[in-house]
């Protein structure tokens, strides 16, 4: 109908320019528009946020026309697309990152000037978009990232949720969670897709029926709700590739609950309606724990179903043929969360498109990779069958029927090892029944891998050893990374300015290997110099976070040591605050002469603990007790000084980062699958005291063991170490610590006492004791390193220019080429 309207066409672009300009006055004009069209305030009186607001529509407009330009793109070139499925996206802020990948953001910021703004002030009014947790969530936003710069016709699909992830607020030194309702101030960054919605079934029965004389599974579902699109523009940078993250938002469907309308209970019926939204409402904040609730499924139903119908739906605008299916699509699975998408994905094709069983696993098994991000057999996801059959009674025979198959042709070629076969069915015998989602996961992937190379090797040969054994070639590593858009040029402006002028161009924002260069100069003494002015910047901007939030005063001359995660015992913060106890008691027991060789540090310590996760908690409040002894104490003044950086986020870490000298990845050997803080910290020239574990191993490899502050037991002397149990020493020095904390040096033993109990003796399972003295030892390495200028410098120098390999760009290439089989496209400018 194009033709028709051709016309009308060639009028309304004599209209309209063909893209906006960005040119100063353009610039102006158009944000004083957005403040008093779409902001509704008169553009003679604004305050700062709605000058963001205005700045952020204008932005949004400029990305708007990319992302239309792409998709039309990819339309008209029809390639093979990855779609990216992952219940959990950590985007934090969007403004700068935007404008930055469009290269505009020094336009913008003279425009703004120009009208009396600043542009780094008003990014600053953005909230965070906080749809995750962790790492794994953080791994989905950087690989966005990189998928849109490196032209991937790549699509992001995920959750909308109401509610963010909880903000941390400490109140007396304990951890209060606050709900985060991050839409309450509008998000120009998402389109509400009202048109594109698709119905999403619950609960009711499978009955057996007859289809062209076939007997056929007919769901007749108890419970229905709409799907509605919210689309998220990601752009690349370097490119006019702008590709999408498509969030889902749940809304009643007016086929609900057409019972309870009709039984004439209206008020009540509405109600009820009402629920549905529910589903979307809230992102569980348990980081890899698994409690088996009907909400959860849910979700992960909810967004799996659509997004399939989306993807079957954008297949079937141009293909009639299924068997075409594996060339047009692949399915990325990040972690087990999405894995109801293979039994969905079997349903459609069964029960829908009615192919036979053979055509449509044929084409399961082309379509589907999956990613592990965990180490232990307890963090992997488990679905009681109970469960499972009354929300998704379908989905469940299907799993069931890949089960018998899957069981019955390993018979054929294992013979009857009833232990492995039960370890390697996807259904869980037991006192509970469950699906095992990881089993039915490696069992329907063409691809499995782990996040770092020792990840995947301990996936090998623990985690998934039988699997691995029977299908050797489907297992492959892919070692993480994170954006150096986000974490050098947006959130270190200055770096960034030092890089780009050493290396004499701006190339390494693309591609990343030219980092390297930076070696070059790594004993250079202008380099050093401009060096360490970029570091002291950054490492005032951070001190003057700390007195803002806390009231305290922190020398800048001190080692800024930072550890900020996920508080989790295996990430053992605790280690650290025990070193720091051990610190303060050494410093009390000095003369006057030693106080004078001690390095001072500010050690900061930053994370969220589960809400139910009670000894994750408690040391969280240890810390406070800790900080408030040391930093009250006059005898110790600016040798010493503890922090805790409350709700930290994206938006934090980019603050924390680059301010950091120190940062320390203290996971007990074997038990980070990956580690992507690290990476972020290296990149800003941070340096690293790490156990050999997870990426950290890999980072050694790239900057040498010279550079790194290298401690602990490695993963292979793990588990001989916990055998020895209560006959392993463990250094006088540990007790000591120890036993401040229960003799009530810092106040709340009766509190603390579980904390100590779980680091003593048998019940050590992270080996703290273990790994004291070595720690102490890199310790002391650390503050040795320090008082040496140069030798810093050039050590800091030296891991910037060695965190190429940690770029998402290099880890999504090795996807694109070894895992999807996808090839650029990109859309002409
Ligand atoms: N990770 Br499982 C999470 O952040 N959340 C989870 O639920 C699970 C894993 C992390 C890993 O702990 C970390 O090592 C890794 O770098 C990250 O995923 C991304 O792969």
């Amino acid at each position: 109908d194009f033709g028709e309207r051709k016309g009308q066409a060639e009028r309304m672009l004599g209209l309209m320019d063909v893209f906006l300009k960005n040119d100063p006055i353009s610039l102006q004009k158009d944000i004083l528009h957005h403040v008093e069209y779409t902001v509704a305030r008169s553009r003679f009186s604004f305050d700062d946020f709605e000058a963001y607001q205005a700045l952020a529509h204008s932005v949004r407009d400029r990305l708007i026309e990319r992302w239309h330009d792409t998709l039309i793109h990819f339309k008209k070139e029809d390639p093979k697309r990855v779609y990216f499925l992952s219940l959990e996206f950590l985007m934090g802020r969007s403004l700068s990152n935007i404008v930055i990948n469009l290269g505009i953001r020094d336009q913008f910021a003279d425009a703004l000037s120009q009208l009396g703004f600043d542009f780094e002030v008003l990014a600053e009014q953005e909230g965070d978009a906080c749809l995750g947790n962790g790492g794994l969530a953080r791994l989905s936003a950087c690989q966005m990232d990189s998928l849109a710069t490196l032209d991937y016709p790549a699509v992001g699909y995920g959750l909308r949720y109401q509610y963010g992830l909880f903000r941390q607020v400490i109140v007396d030194g304990f951890q209060h969670e606050q709900p985060d309702y991050w839409l309450n101030f509008g998000n120009p960054w998402e389109i509400e897709r009202i048109h594109i919605t698709y119905p999403v079934k619950f609960y009711g029965t499978v009955t057996d029926e007859f289809l062209n004389g076939e007997k056929c599974k007919v769901w007749v579902p108890g419970e229905m709700v709409e799907a509605v699109a919210y689309d998220n523009p990601i752009p690349g940078y370097g490119t006019r590739n702008t590709i999408n993250l498509r969030l889902w938002a749940a809304k009643p469907s007016d086929q609900h609950d057409m019972e309870s309308f009709n039984t004439g209970d209206y008020v009540d019926a509405v109600v009820n309606r009402q629920r549905a939204e529910s589903i979307s409402s809230i992102l569980y904040p348990d980081d890899r724990s698994y409690q088996g609730k009907e909400l959860r499924l849910k979700q992960q139903y909810f967004f799996v179903s659509a997004s399939v119908q989306d993807i079957f739906r954008r297949f079937k605008d141009t293909h009639k043929k299924f068997d075409e299916f594996p060339e047009k699509v692949a399915l990325q699975l990040n972690d087990t969360h999405p894995s109801l998408a293979i039994a969905e994905v079997m349903r459609v094709l069964l029960d829908e498109e009615h192919l036979s069983w053979h055509r449509a696993w044929d084409i399961i098994c082309k379509i589907f990779s999956f990613t592990t991000h965990t180490v232990s057999p307890e963090g992997l996801e488990k679905i009681p069958v109970d469960l499972l059959g009354n929300l998704l009674p379908r989905h469940l025979q299907i799993i069931y029927d890949i089960n018998f198959n899957f069981v019955e042709e390993l018979k054929k070629m294992i013979g009857l090892d009833y232990d492995r076969l039960t370890r390697m069915s996807i259904v869980e015998e037991g006192a509970v029944k469950n699906i095992r989602m990881a089993n039915l996961s490696v069992i329907c992937s063409h691809t499995v891998n782990g996040v770092s190379r020792l990840h995947s090797e301990l996936l090998r040969t623990k985690l998934f050893k039988d699997f691995y054994d029977l299908w050797p070639h489907k297992f492959q590593y892919k070692t993480n990374g994170v954006t150096q858009r986000r974490w050098i040029v947006v959130s270190n402006p200055s770096l960034c300015a030092l890089i780009s002028k050493w290396l004499g161009t701006e190339a390494w924002i693309r591609d990343i290997d030219l980092l390297i260069g930076l070696r070059d100069y790594a004993t250079n003494a202008e380099l050093h110099q401009e060096w360490k002015m970029v570091k002291k910047v950054n490492k005032i901007r951070l001190a003057e976070y700390i007195e803002a939030m806390s009231g305290l005063k922190v020398s800048l001359d001190a080692m800024f040591d930072v550890q900020t995660k996920r508080i989790h015992e295996y990430k053992r913060q605790l280690l650290n605050i025990l070193g720091i106890i051990h610190r303060y008691d050494c410093i009390k027991n000095m003369d006057k002469n030693d106080r004078k060789k001690v390095v001072p540090r500010v050690c900061i310590i930053g994370g969220k603990a589960a809400p139910g996760y009670e000894i994750a908690k408690k040391v969280i409040k240890l810390c406070h007790a800790v900080a408030e002894k040391i930093n009250n104490d006059n005898d110790i003044g600016d040798l010493l000084k503890l922090v805790f950086i409350p709700d930290y986020n994206v938006s934090v870490a980019e603050m924390v980062i680059p301010g950091a000298d120190l940062s320390q990845h203290l996971s007990t050997a074997g038990h980070e699958a990956s580690g992507t803080g690290s990476m972020k910290f290296l990149m800003n020239g941070c340096l690293l005291l790490a156990t050999a574990d997870g990426s950290t191993i890999e980072m050694v490899e790239e900057i040498g063991q010279d550079n790194v502050f290298l401690f602990g037991a490695k993963a292979h002397e793990v588990v001989a170490l916990r055998k020895k149990g209560p006959t392993l020493k463990v250094p006088l020095q540990f007790s000591r610590v120890v036993r401040m904390i229960r003799d009530g040096h810092f106040g709340f033993e009766d509190y603390f006492k579980s904390l100590c109990d779980k680091i003593e003796g048998t019940s050590d399972y992270f080996l703290l004791g273990a790994d004291f003295m070595s720690y102490l030892e890199a310790q002391a390495a650390a503050d040795k390193a320090f008082v040496d200028e140069e030798r810093w410098t050039k050590m800091s120098i030296l891991s910037a220019a060695g965190s190429g390999r940690f770029s998402s760009d290099r880890t999504i290439q090795e996807y694109a080429e070894n895992t999807w089989d996808i090839q650029p496209c990109r859309c002409p400018f």
